[in-house]
């Protein structure tokens, strides 16, 4: 099946714009809810927005594969050689829910383990960052480029807080370690936004463990190509995520803080 990764940007900044606009016009009914749970909510307009991005896909890219956050388990068994489109039509629901600016729609394509494209439009900003496989990464046309900050010390680290939260685990050790050692950790709510502060050269890195592969998959590829790194450091099961972006420069600095929180092997 074949496709070009500008084609798949087009769709998928196409697709975000869509939803979150949607979402940002029916902001009234953002105390709509499916589901409350004790760390998130579940949406209506959550739906209605991955709707909406389903539907753009399904129309101009047929054939292809799409797993979603409000419709886990449509694309278990996606062959190599059809494009994957990963969508999280609302990226930090809690804080769209309340009212917080931070949040976004997430569109990712990946062809196997290759990212094609991804776009992410966060609509209180009028925002939309994107990136292709192989061009560079852009905010609303203008090129990204990740931070020069080389020192732990000197960098502003974006982590979160596991929804499956208990205080007797290690997300709270985590962000005391980062926080003992870095100039800021900052908790916003919203792992893609996150991870486009990384490539914006705003924050310097992102760690999270209990992440799913919506949260990520666009925003990952944008960091990459604004020069940062993006790693994935460890799978949890029931697909969720221990997920490390940064600058390249701290890199191996945030990853020894966060492993020897979980106490985790090195990665080789
Ligand atoms: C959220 C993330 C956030 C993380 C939450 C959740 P959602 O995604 O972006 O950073 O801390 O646990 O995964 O549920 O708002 O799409």
């Amino acid at each position: 099946m074949s496709i070009t990764p500008e084609a798949c940007l087009e769709i998928a900044a196409t697709a975000a714009r869509a939803a979150g606009g949607h979402a940002r016009t029916q902001r009234h009914r953002r105390g709509e809810a499916n589901q409350r749970l004790a760390h998130d909510v579940k949406l209506a307009l959550d739906v209605e927005c991955q709707g909406i991005v389903e539907a753009i896909i399904r129309e101009r890219a047929p054939g292809h594969a799409i797993l979603g956050e409000e419709s886990v388990g449509a694309a278990e068994t996606v062959d190599a050689d059809t494009p994957l489109w990963i969508v999280d039509p609302i990226d930090g629901t809690v804080n769209f829910s309340h009212g917080l600016p931070f949040w976004c729609c997430s569109i990712g394509v990946r062809l196997g383990a290759r990212s094609l494209a991804g776009a992410v439009y966060a609509p209180d900003t009028d925002e939309l960052y994107t990136a292709t496989c192989d061009g560079p990464a852009l905010c609303n046309g203008a090129p990204l480029h990740v931070s020069s900050v080389a020192a732990i010390g000197d960098a502003v680290v974006m982590t979160g807080l596991d929804k499956q939260l208990d205080p007797s685990l290690p997300p709270f050790e985590i962000f005391r370690a980062i926080s003992v050692r870095a100039q800021k950790a900052r908790i916003i709510g919203s792992a893609a936004l996150d991870l486009c502060h990384v490539a914006a050269g705003r924050a310097d890195a992102y760690f999270e463990s209990g992440i799913y592969i919506w949260d990520i998959a666009a925003a990952a590829l944008i960091v990459e190509r604004a020069g940062g790194r993006a790693e994935l450091i460890g799978e949890m099961g029931h697909g969720r995520l221990r997920f490390l972006a940064s600058n390249g420069l701290i890199h191996e600095a945030v990853r020894d803080i966060v492993q020897s929180a979980f106490s985790l092997q090195p990665s080789t």
